[in-house]
């Protein structure tokens, strides 16, 4: 097809099916009618003091310096604003700067839609179908061309592809309405969350410092009663320690030296057994006077021990009594003494005997709140020996404290990520949410290249040398497009358009960090159109997909009717 830019430019312009009227002069478009009704003169348009004879209209001489003249034929073409440059080089006429009044030849193309083409194409020699389906540009039939009327076929077209366009635009808004309802749900739950969050953080603030009193009023009170172990008490529970040690090692050197007297015994059992043996059984008539003075030696000790009394010594029952371990139905029940919490000065005043049971708590406490005092203040020593010494409910309200902390950390944390999520721009209606995560691909060469929305785009090698990021989402901008429209419709088109820019991927080798632009433009489904890279390591993606198109209101019943 030839000269289609010119064409198309002139195709804007074309304003209504209605075929020109019967009596009106040739190729006069509808809203120029008004100036070739007169029967008995034509004005030109743009210089009404040039008035001319009816017939001088389309009688391919250009009369009116403005073309207006000219509506039907080429005459007046070099004006045309398309023409070539004015005037011509060795032009005579030395015409210049002139506009033709009228834009151009008007083909009423019933049965499909009305539009102009160029003065320049009009008897021509060429049918320019596109434009002017009719064949009303060739009426001459220069060089015998004969141009048929085919705008049944194709109007018929025409009006069957943009039957195809408008339904694919409904389609494409539905598509996107649906996208903008989850992208409003989704919305809800972060919302949702996020209330969620703050109440359960309302709840844990509240936990934490009952925790807190609860920790801390353990930790005193342990406190307060290491204090009385470790502090030795009074005097008397001084007195008492050291005396229940006292008795219990000479119970035990008792022990030990009955036992060493009892070992002894059993000795000089023995050996009397043997010197009384010895006496008994030695012969005297051996003048061995060794034996003699043994024996002798030994009838005197034998003597001396029968004149001793043993009223002196302690019964062993007595010994066995002592002995025995004190308890509670013996000897010295310790654990009474021990188990008061009464001092010395309390056993001799013993106060608290005297006063009413709140006025003993106040004073108590406040006895321990100063006892504290001291200890924090370096007065008294305070004794408690690092974790060993804390107790297990200690640990427990301690550990149950930290657990709250950590929880209110983890979830403040949490609620600022969802709040700043909110914050974030998901593009009109927030529609790019319902995408969040979301990947479309395309094989290109030796890559498969992929746009995970509002995440990243990536380049995946196929030949296995890994996977390269082209970049993270950053934002959302807008700018022009400038493309050709494509027969499959996968095109930016003309116009501004969003783009999403994915910044700071991967390193390109002495150059800059990767990155890629990513244009949308409306279609039904997601689908990446083409990868580009326009230079090292600049990526441009182009991207069909719903939420690039136009928020259409969904056509209400009462509307259908009335169409
Ligand atoms: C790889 C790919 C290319 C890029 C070069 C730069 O081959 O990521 O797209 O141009 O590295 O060195």
């Amino acid at each position: 097809m030839r000269r289609t830019g010119a064409l198309a430019l002139l195709s804007a312009l074309a304003h209504s099916t209605l075929a020109a009227a019967e009596s009106l002069p040739r190729g006069v478009g509808p809203e120029f009618a008004k100036f070739y009704t007169s029967k008995s003169t034509f004005t030109c348009i743009g210089n009404p003091s040039i008035i001319l004879e009816p017939s001088q209209v389309n009688d391919d001489s250009c009369d009116c310096p403005d073309g207006s003249d000219e509506p039907g034929t080429a005459a007046c073409a070099h004006i045309d604003p398309l023409s070539p440059e004015q005037p011509l080089p060795g032009s005579l006429t030395g015409t210049t700067n002139a506009t033709n009044a009228l834009p151009g030849f008007w083909c009423s193309n019933a049965g499909h839609v009305g539009s102009y083409i160029p003065f320049l194409y009009v008897n021509d020699g060429v049918c320019d179908y596109e434009l002017c389906c009719d064949g009303s540009d060739e009426s001459a039939h220069v060089g015998g061309v004969q141009c048929e009327n085919r705008c049944d076929a194709i109007g018929k077209d025409h009006r069957r592809l943009e039957e195809e366009r408008r339904q694919n635009k409904e389609r494409s808004a539905k598509r996107r309405r649906t996208l903008v309802k989850e992208a409003r749900e989704q919305r809800r739950r972060v919302e949702a969350k996020l209330g969620a969050l703050k109440a359960e953080l309302e709840g844990l603030e509240h936990k934490k410092a009952d925790l807190q009193k609860r920790y801390e009023d353990i930790e005193r009170s342990e406190r307060n009663s290491m204090v009385k172990v470790k502090g030795q008490g009074g005097k008397l529970e001084i007195l008492v320690n050291l005396a229940k040690n006292r008795i219990s090692e000479l119970r035990n050197a008792l022990d030990k030296v009955l036992d060493q007297r009892d070992d002894l015994q059993d000795r000089v059992e023995q050996l009397e057994e043997i010197l009384t043996k010895l006496k008994d059984e030695y012969n005297p008539n051996f003048n061995d006077e060794g034996v003699k003075a043994a024996v002798k030696s030994w009838e005197d000790y034998a003597a001396g021990q029968a004149g001793e009394t043993k009223s002196d010594n302690l019964p062993d029952e007595d010994i066995m009594e002592m002995l025995k371990e004190d308890g509670e139905t013996f000897g010295i029940n310790w654990a009474e003494f021990e188990s008061s919490d009464a001092s010395d000065v309390d056993v001799v005043y013993n106060w608290e005997a005297y006063l009413p049971r709140p006025v003993n708590d106040f004073i108590r406490e406040k006895i321990n709140a100063l006892r504290i005092w001291a200890m924090d203040n370096g007065i008294l020593a305070d004794n408690r020996s690092g974790a060993n010494s804390e107790s297990r409910q200690l640990t427990a309200a301690r550990e149950a404290l930290e657990a709250a902390k950590g929880d209110i950390l983890s979830k403040t944390r949490s609620l600022e990520e969802q709040q700043r999520d909110l914050e974030k721009d998901y593009g009109p209606g927030d529609i790019f949410r319902a995408l969040k995560g979301k990947c479309i691909s395309s094989d290109v060469g030796e890559y498969e290249y992929e746009l995970c929305w509002i995440d990243r785009t990536t380049q995946k090698s196929k030949k296995g040398h890994g996977n390269t990021n082209m970049g993270n989402f950053v934002r959302i901008d807008k700018d022009m497009a400038d493309e050709e429209e494509r027969a499959d419709g996968k095109s930016l088109g003309k116009g501004e358009r969003m783009v999403l820019r994915y910044e700071n991927g991967q390193g390109c080798w002495n150059g800059p960090n990767r990155r890629t632009d990513v244009w949308l433009a409306c279609a039904e489904t997601d689908e990446l159109w083409r990868v580009s890279e326009s230079e090292k390591c600049v990526y441009r993606m182009e991207v069909g997909t719903p939420a690039a198109c136009e928020d259409l209101q969904e056509p209400g019943p009462s509307v259908k009717d009335e169409l």
